[in-house]
Formats: structure tokens, sequence, C-alpha cells
């Protein structure tokens, strides 16, 4: 049954002005729609950045651990819908539903995490040079703030902003992708019977081009945190600079498992397995390049190829299902553009390639999980995010040559190494250029209180997640107070 939600302004649910809505569609079978959703135009914007305005000052004067309270009790009722928020996730966003629930799970992890944050929001007192006088620093919220987000972990994403942007005392307005409204909706509902005030939390569904751009330019918004493709990142950064407004951006990745001739083969296979076809390899954090030593390529390849051609291909709610669908048409043309690009480009095809119309799978998008052998570093499918079940195969002579293989792509998300020499892990961790390195494990699997950030092209190196160092640093920002109780003119450099 198609579900009608609304934007979420001022602690109520709300048509838009204009009365205009659009679907979102169960990229599985796409005859069913999840959602009927509002298309927001320019004042529904406005509504909700004058909500978020009007509720900042006493949301930001209440005491954090106060606030941190309605975080807590967040995680409390995202636990007890975990279920039926999962199998939403499933039905709108694709995933198979062990993912789903995952990803609701990674949302409750982060809002207890943020809880804890509240009686932290560490600043600092240090000595002053000067008698009779003292410093500290202290973390204040940055006002209002916009957030749009992703359709590829669509609770688990605007978990990670909301948590920590409401835990620092800003206010803020998500607005979530177009394919994932009801999953949006789903979670600001939670926010809401947690007890949020109303301004503080609010939604506004619509299109990134329209409704996001006006939103994070909007002036009464103070900073922005964009999760999405690097085009848009890009252009994004370029108007944030012009308007002088903070921007955490987390944009592409093009994520390498490295394979030295020493690794656990097995244990490689299942990471490969995880990394590359994962949630049909639609995260940022995917790996779709496997470097792997040439003394053990051939036979890596042939229990990679083996189990690859295994995967069972369908819905997500489906427990047999390993690989679900792609999240839309759109997406899908462009995977298949890519596995022909790299087959002109002289890759060989070994498994998959194609989409599956067999059956049911005719109403959704599925592509086989692919794999492609003889790749070089310089084809664009060893270069460019494909954000599909796609596994690009370099072979390497040595771990400097993998490791220039690693860090000579514009992007710098996550990476791995299998290898069982502790030297070797060890040159890894310090040499791969990315935001998350794995030792002995897939690219996937960030876990909440660490920062979550890509370098390079990957990301602006403000990270979500985490605490200090991490999500905290961005949504607050630091006021230094000098007081002064000497009761006479003291000057700093100059008085010794
Ligand atoms: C993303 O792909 O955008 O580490 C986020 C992971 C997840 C988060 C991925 N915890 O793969």
């Amino acid at each position: 049954m198609t579900q009608r939600i609304g934007n979420f302004i001022d602690g109520r649910w709300r048509e838009p002005r204009d009365g205009n809505r659009f679907e979102s569609l169960n990229p599985a079978d796409t005859r069913q729609t999840v959602a009927d959703a509002p298309l927001s135009e320019r004042s529904d914007v406005d509504d909700a950045v004058a909500a978020a305005r009007s509720a900042f000052p006493a949301w930001s004067r209440l005491p954090a651990p106060r606030r941190a309270e309605l975080l807590y009790r967040t995680g409390e009722l995202l636990t007890r819908n975990k279920q039926r928020l999962g199998e939403l996730v499933t039905k709108e966003m694709g995933k198979v539903i062990a993912e789903g629930l995952g990803d609701v799970q990674e949302a409750i992890d982060i809002f207890y995490y943020m809880a804890g944050e509240g009686r932290r929001l560490q600043g600092e007192t240090v000595p002053s040079e000067l008698p009779d006088k003292d410093c500290k620093s202290i973390r204040e919220p940055l006002g209002v703030v916009a957030l749009v987000t992703p359709w590829n972990f669509p609770i688990a994403i605007p978990a990670w902003k909301l948590s920590a942007a409401l835990v620092c005392g800003n206010t803020a307005i998500l607005k979530p992708s177009s394919e994932t409204p009801a999953c949006a909706a789903a979670l600001v509902e939670i926010l809401a019977a947690a007890g949020f005030p109303p301004g503080v939390v609010n939604l506004v569904c619509g299109p990134g081009e329209e409704t996001g751009e006006y939103l994070l330019t909007h002036p009464g918004v103070n900073a922005a945190s964009f999760t999405g493709s690097c085009a848009a990142g890009e252009r994004l950064e370029r108007r944030m600079a012009e308007l002088h407004r903070p921007l955490a951006l987390e944009m592409g990745g093009k994520n390498a498992i490295v394979l030295m001739d020493d690794a656990d083969l097995e244990l490689a296979l299942e990471g490969v397995l995880w990394g590359g076809f994962g949630t049909s390899g639609q995260r940022c954090t995917a790996a779709s390049r496997v470097i792997v030593h040439e003394r053990i390529h051939d036979r890596f390849v042939e229990i990679l190829v083996k189990r690859a051609s295994q995967l069972r291909l369908g819905g997500g709610l489906d427990p047999t299902t390993d690989v679900g669908p792609l999240i839309n048409e759109a997406q899908g043309r462009k995977v298949l553009n890519y596995l022909r690009i790299g087959q002109e480009e002289g890759a060989r095809l070994v498994t998959g390639g194609k989409r599956t119309e067999e059956g049911d799978l005719a109403h959704g998008f599925f592509i086989e999980p692919t794999i492609f052998t003889g790749v070089t570093p310089a084809m664009r499918i060893a270069r460019e995010e494909i954000f599909g079940p796609v596994v690009s195969i370099i072979r390497c002579g040595s771990f400097d040559e993998a490791t220039a293989i690693v860090n000579g792509v514009p992007f710098g998300l996550s990476s791995a190494l299998y290898s069982r020499d502790v030297n070797t892990t060890a040159r890894a961790e310090r040499e791969f250029a990315t935001g998350i390195v794995y030792i002995n494990a897939s690219t996937i699997g960030a876990e909440v209180h660490l920062p979550f950030g890509g370098w390079r092209h990957s990301g602006s190196g403000h990270p979500e997640a985490g605490g200090r160092g991490g999500a905290i640093d961005f949504f607050s920002r630091m006021k230094v107070v000098y007081r002064d109780f000497s009761g006479r003119l003291q000057k700093a450099q100059i008085d010794k």
C-alpha cells in the first residue's frame, strides 16, 4: 500500500503549499509505489528555514545533556521499530533485508553514541601566560543546518548528520533523496515521538537540483552537509565558497582491496564478495578495484568467479537473495554503460556483464555480479565510480606497485589489504592514502564512533560520524574565552 507522507515543519506534518507530489518506487518491483511524497516549492523550504530559525535560541540554550536525552530516546524508539524500518529500507531502497536492518542499526548506534557526546562536547581549559587570568575554549552550535542525504543509506546517513547536528545545539532541515522519502519520514516521525521541540527537526522532500540546492544556499541557513555525487558536490563547493558557508561533503569512492601473495585467500574471497557485491555495489565504500599479486592472481580469480556466479539476484525481502536491484533505471543504464566501456577498453569480462530480466526480475533493474580481469590502472573502469556490482581485477607485482595503484585515483575514501605479514600491514596502514584503511577486512563496514570521511575528491575533509575529530567538530565551532580578574590592563605578548 502506498504511504502518503508530508513535509515536517515546525512540529507538524504538512502538505506542500502548491500541492505537487512525487512517488518513490520499490526498486525490486517498480510496479509497486512505496510512497507518495511532497514535491516542495521554495515557499515550503522558506517555512522550514523560518521554523528552524525560531526554534534555535531555546534549543541551543538547553543544556547539552538534556538535548542528549532526546537522542537517547530516539535510539530506544529506533530499536523498538528496527524490524519495521529495516523492511521499509529494503522496500524503498532495494538492499537485502540483513542490510536493511543494518542500516537501521547504524542509526541506533549513532543516536546512542551521540547521546553520550552530550555529556562531553569538550573544549579546553589551559593556563594563561598572564597572572589572574584564565582561558578556555567552548563549543557552540552553528545555527540552522541544511542536511541533504542520498538514497543508499536512507536511514543511517540522515541519522549520522541529524544526531551530531542536534546534540551540538543546531536546528536542522533534512532534504532526503527523492528515491527514499518514506525512510526519511519514518526517521523524522521517530524523532518527533522522542520529543524534539517543534522546529528543531524539519523535513522537506523534493528534487535535489531544486529543493536541495535552494535549501543549501538559503540565506537563513548557516551550514550545510551533503552526501551524494561528485558532480553535485563540486558544484556545491563553489557555491558555498561564494557564500562563505561551512560545507561538509561526502562524495564518491573508487576503493581498492589489495591481496598480497601471503593473503589468506578464503578470507580475502569473502571480503571481496562482500565489498564488491554487497548493497549491489551501491556504497561509497564499495570495493570496485581488487589489486591481486601475480603469484596468486589466477588461483584467486578462479575461486572468485565461481562464487560470484553463484550469487543469487532477487528481491531483498527474500532471505535467500544475495544481491538486490539497482536503485533505478538511470543507475542501471549507467552501470551497463560502464560494462560496455570496460570491454571496449580491452578488459576481459569473466562473469556477469548483463541485466537479468528473468521472471519477476524484469520489473526491477538487476545486474549480474560482474568481474573484469586484465584491467589496467589507466582504464576508466579502474578510475571512475560505477556504483554497481562490478569488480575490476588489476594484477600487480609488488606491494609498492599495489600502493601506487591504490593511491593513483582522484578518490580516497576506503582501502583494504589482505596479508599475513605484520610489516606489510604496517606499511599499508601508513601508505594507503584513504580516510579509512582496513587490514584483513573488506572496504565496507565503518563503525559509528570513528570519523568517516574521504580524502581528496571523496570529501571535503569534514568527516561524518565520530566525536571529536569527526562530525562534532563540523557541527560545532570553537569560541575562546579569556577572563581577566586582575583588575588592571594586562598585555599578552608584551607584559613579562
Ligand atoms: C556509504 O556508502 O555512503 O562503512 C556509507 C560502510 C557503512 C557506511 C557506508 N557503515 O560501508
